[in-house]
C-alpha cells in the first residue's frame, strides 16, 4: 500500500514509543471523521470510507471494500472513530515506513485484523488476502512463514507476533 502525499497527513506522525498519535494529532484526526461524517452519525458509511482510502491510498476498490469489512471490528456495518483511529495510525506507520515497529507494538490489534475467521491463527491466505495494509508482500509474507512456521502447516499462532 502506498499513502498518496497529503499536507494533512505531513502534521501526523506517530510517537515513537508506543506508535500512537499525540492528543494533538488526535485532535486532527477527530476533525478529518467529523469533516467525512457529513450525515453526522458519528461514523462512516462505506461509501465515505471508500472515498478516503481512494485519497489517502492506492488500494485497489475491491482492497478498500475488505479492510472496511476488516476494520468494522465491532460490525456495526459503519466505521466509528475509534476503528478510524486505527487506520489513521496504519496509514501513517506506512507513511514513515513503519509498519513493522506498528506490528510489533500493536500485535493483538493486527492479529485481529488479520484473523478472518477468528480461529485463533492466521494462514497463509489470511496474511495474503490483507497483508498488504502493512505492505507485507509475499516475499514477506514467505519470510514470516520460514521463520515462524514451525510446524510447516502454514498456520500462525498468536505467539508469533509477540
Ligand atoms: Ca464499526
Ligand atoms: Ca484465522
Amino acid at each position: 500500500m502506498k499513502i498518496k502525499t497529503l499536507k494533512l497527513f505531513e502534521y501526523l506522525n506517530l510517537v515513537s514509543s508506543d506508535n500512537l498519535l499525540t492528543i494533538k494529532d488526535l485532535k486532527l484526526v477527530i476533525f478529518m471523521f467529523k469533516t467525512i461524517d457529513v450525515h453526522r452519525k458519528n461514523a462512516l458509511n462505506d461509501l465515505q470510507f471508500y472515498s478516503f482510502m481512494k485519497c489517502t491510498t492506492n488500494l485497489s476498490s475491491k482492497q478498500i471494500i475488505t479492510v472496511f469489512k476488516k476494520l468494522d471490528i465491532n460490525k456495526s456495518g459503519f466505521i466509528e472513530i475509534e476503528e478510524f483511529y486505527l487506520i489513521v495510525c496504519i496509514l501513517i506507520s506506512t507513511k514513515d515506513h513503519k509498519e513493522k515497529d506498528f506490528v510489533s507494538k500493536h500485535a493483538k490489534t493486527v492479529f485481529d485484523l488479520l484473523d478472518e475467521d477468528c480461529s485463533g491463527t492466521i494462514s497463509a491466505k489470511e496474511l495474503n488476502k490483507i497483508g498488504y495494509l502493512f505492505n507485507f508482500g509475499s516475499r514477506v509474507i514467505k519470510k514470516i512463514f520460514d521463520e515462524f512456521d514451525i510446524t510447516g502447516d502454514e498456520v500462525l499462532f498468536e505467539l508469533h507476533f509477540n
